[in-house]
């Protein structure tokens, strides 16, 4: 018999609804959800891909353990007794701080990664906590922090309703948009321009998503801060500097044009490649535009300066009046949001080996393989990996290889076999995505719509295997000194119980002086992530807040599996500030204090090629390219030259490439494209699936190379830790064959 249920999308940020029917325990059909109140019934090629993914037989059911260059399946038991008896050990002896975490990007995107890591991290104690937020995003939190409080006060485009969108380093017609949740980014971008509004985009590519804009600029990788700040220059000559109602809420605007002099639109027109005229004029139709918004992604943050242009995009929003305003850039406010009332700090310790501040409690990926490496006190020597894969996602990749060799224990939880998780000693696998249940904590609060949306389990787990939050909780219990059998059900219990006794007593909660059995009692009927999940949402803005009245509950949202929509974004200022002073701070000192850093950049005269990153909409970062269906069609892998460096440099179409950095060579195929800007080059990362110890085998046969063995891993923003992926200097040459 067919049944057919209702799931959010969990791959991408762009969270959309499918509907997906299950006929004798096999999915047979997965389409976009028509009746989904947000994505309306938009679905790109991944999504429908959720079955295959189920079946693949290179998924991983059980765990797998080490032993030399031979893998053996294990039971649960086993696997969970080898780490206790291997982890402790190596904490007693080294100290806490020797054993690593890195925590990949799909743990952002699913219930166990966002519940139930923290308190594995806070039971190892250590400070050696690395993520894929710092080859991402961690400029954007790290400016929204200083200059609103906290780093998940994040601005987003509201791109429904602006009437002039800029937008930078974003490719959202492959990406399906980030830090800006929206499905069918394209369909939206396509409705401002129908209701008379403009689309810029500036990209040293002319992306699918610049084809779908009214305008598209050429820029010089690595030079978006230099850009918008001639824009904010020009617009303060103007006279222009208009932040509205806000304008009674922001320390430090009167010092821009000091901070700023020497970056206007004649100084960066030589480095960014946008001519004077076109800046002044660009500066001018934001000023002018009834409403505009100016939004960055990732090829301006993960790049050289990703903290100063993140922080001058949210400037620019401020002194033309967007920010914080219909059609500009706005905060969600989402059904699971707590309170955020600490003001944001950096560096509160430094990594061992290079004194790069934590950020986030975070130190940069980009120093994971010299921790390793370093002899010394408080080296790293075991390391936990949960849903990543950094030996190609990381800078300089291919050395980060080598170091999870060297390493005495590692253990990953990941679905596959590939070329991360072949240096653990064990392999914990997670049941697939069909057989957990999903709520999109982390990427509604930075929807451009408010929305709610839980997902039951499509299929149950069968076999008796943990699901993933039960094995981060196991791997707690290990790490908090419990024993590999510990009683789950007690810890998790602990854990809800602890966090219901901590509210009772905050005044900012809505069960303040509540009795604290009495919630417990309201949530008895639950478990794990539902229980959490629940709680979250009766506690959040829109919650029940455990009365008898009106309110989101998830008794609610599983009511209604197309989701509930919660409305616009509407202004949030300044009560969501939490800066000490309850300010917008427009100069924070710990941004400005790496303008000199720019300035001296554009006094440097460009390499003569410039290495950028890409994304394919059939692609999803390193992995998801064991999918058969995927992966049909042409390869996307190419080195993509514009035609005038292909003929300085004797590349043609169809032909090989090898690409020369600080950091290492690889060897690709040649697409010669009118798309690129001249002296810019572009890759795709997330390939090079060429290790034989991985276990991919479609992978294995469009292996692609690894973009990530080019990308230095000196090289950050200073201010974030961020890696530099854009913007690389490489050598390229023609590979001759015969
Ligand atoms: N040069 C360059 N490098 C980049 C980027 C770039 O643009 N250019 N982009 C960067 C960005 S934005 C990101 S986010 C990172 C991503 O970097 P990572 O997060 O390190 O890597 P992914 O490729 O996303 O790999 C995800 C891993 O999680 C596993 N996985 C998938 N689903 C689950 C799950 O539900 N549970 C568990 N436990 N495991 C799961 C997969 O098998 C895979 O091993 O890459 C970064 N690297
Ligand atoms: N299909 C697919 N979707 C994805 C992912 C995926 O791998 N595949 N990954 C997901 C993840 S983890 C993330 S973080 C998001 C990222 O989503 P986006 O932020 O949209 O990232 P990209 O699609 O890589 O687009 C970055 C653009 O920046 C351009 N660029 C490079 N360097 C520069 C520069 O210096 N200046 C400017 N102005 N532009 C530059 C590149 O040419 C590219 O077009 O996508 C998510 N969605
Ligand atoms: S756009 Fe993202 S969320 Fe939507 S179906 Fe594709 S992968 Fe899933
Ligand atoms: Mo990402």
């Amino acid at each position: 018999m067919a049944a057919t249920s209702y799931r959010t999308c969990p791959l991408c940020e762009a969270t959309c609804g499918l509907e997906v029917t299950v006929d004798d325990g096999r999915v047979t059909r997965i389409r976009g959800d028509r009746a989904d109140v947000f994505s309306q019934g938009f679905i790109c090629p991944k999504g429908s891909t959720l079955g295959e993914l189920h079946e693949d037989p290179d998924r991983l059911r059980r765990p797998q353990i080490r032993r030399g260059a031979v893998w053996t399946d294990a039971t649960w038991d086993e696997a969970f007794a080898e780490i206790a008896a291997r982890l402790l050990p190596i904490r007693e002896q080294h100290g806490r701080n020797s054993i690593g975490v890195y925590l990949g990007n799909p743990n952002v995107h699913g219930l166990a990664g966002t519940l139930y890591v923290r308190p594995l991290v806070k039971a190892l104690g250590t400070r050696n906590v690395f993520s894929a937020s710092t080859v991402d995003q961690m400029p954007k939190h790290v400016s929204s922090g200083l200059m609103f409080g906290h780093p998940l006060t994040i601005a987003v485009p509201d791109i429904d309703r602006t009437d002039y969108l800029l937008m930078l380093g974003a490719n959202p017609k492959a990406s399906n948009g980030s830090l800006a949740t929206a499905p069918d980014w394209p369909g939206r971008m396509e409705a401002i321009r129908a209701r008379r509004g403009r689309v810029v985009v500036v990209d040293p590519r002319r992306t699918e998503s610049a084809d779908l804009a009214d305008e598209h600029l050429f820029i010089r990788p690595g030079t978006d801060a230099a850009w918008l700040a001639a824009l904010v220059t020009e617009i303060l000559r103007r006279g222009d500097r208009d932040a509205g109602r806000l304008a009674g809420d922001i320390r430090g605007i009167e010092r821009l044009p000091d901070l700023l002099v020497g970056f206007d639109a004649d100084r960066v027109a030589g480095p960014t490649g946008i001519p004077a005229a076109t800046t002044r004029r660009i500066a001018c139709e934001l000023a002018d535009a009834p409403t505009a918004v100016v939004y960055g992604r990732l090829g301006t943050h993960a790049a050289a300066f990703g903290t100063l242009a993140s922080w001058l995009t949210d400037v620019l929003n401020l002194i033309t009046g967007n920010l914080d305003r219909p059609g500009g850039a706005m905060f969600p406010r989402a059904a699971t949001e707590t309170p955020r009332r600490r003001p944001f700090t950096t560096g509160r310790w430094k990594s061992r080996v290079r004194q790069q501040p934590e950020a986030l409690g975070e130190l940069p990926v980009a120093a994971l393989a010299e921790e390793i490496l370093t002899p010394g006190d408080g080296q790293i020597r075991a390391l936990i990996t949960v849903a990543g894969n950094p030996a190609r996602s990381t800078p300089d990749s291919e050395g980060l290889g080598r170091a999870l060799e060297s390493l005495d224990l590692m253990v990953s939880i990941d679905p596959y076999r590939n070329e991360t998780t072949r240096h653990a000693d064990v392999i914990l696998p997670p049941p697939s995505h069909l057989e957990r249940s999903h709520y999109d904590l982390a990427f509604w609060q930075l929807s451009v719509r408010n929305v709610a949306n839980y997902s039951p389990a499509t299929l149950p787990i069968t076999d008796g295997r943990p699901d993933e939050w039960q094995i981060l909780l196991r791997l707690t219990a290990i790490a908090a000194g419990l024993g590999a059998d510990a009683d789950l059900a007690m810890l998790d219990e602990i854990g809800m119980a602890g966090q219901v006794g901590r509210d009772v007593t905050d005044p900012d909660s809505p069960i303040f002086s509540r009795d604290p059995g009495e919630i417990m009692a309201m949530l008895a009927s639950r478990r794990g992530p539902e229980r959490i999940l629940d709680y979250l949402l009766r506690t959040g803005p829109y919650g029940d807040a455990f009365g008898t009245g009106e309110g989101l509950t998830l008794a609610a949202l599983e009511a209604e599996p197309h989701g509930v929509d919660l409305g616009p974004l509407e202004p949030r200022l300044p009560g969501l500030l939490s800066t000490a002073d309850h300010l917008i701070d427009a100069a924070p000192e710990a941004i400005v204090a790496d303008l000199p850093r720019l300035a001296a950049h554009l006094e440097t005269a460009p390499a003569a090629m410039l290495l950028i990153g890409r994304r394919h909409i059939r692609s999803n970062n390193s992995w998801m390219h064991n999918i058969p269906s995927l992966m049909r069609g042409r390869d996307r892998t190419a080195l993509l030259v514009s035609p005038a460096d292909a003929a300085r440099l004797g590349l043609s179409d169809g032909g090989r490439a090898r690409v020369h950095s600080a950091a290492g060579t690889v060897e690709a195929n040649v697409a010669v494209s009118d798309e690129m800007m001249p002296g810019v080059a572009s890759l795709p990362h997330g390939w090079g699936h060429d290790d034989p110890q991985a276990s991919l085998a479609v992978a294995a046969r469009h292996p692609g190379a690894n973009l990530n063995a080019l990308v230095d891993a000196a090289a950050i923003d200073v201010p974030s830790g961020n890696a530099v992926l854009n913007g690389i200097p490489v050598e390229i040459t023609p590979v001759t064959t015969g």
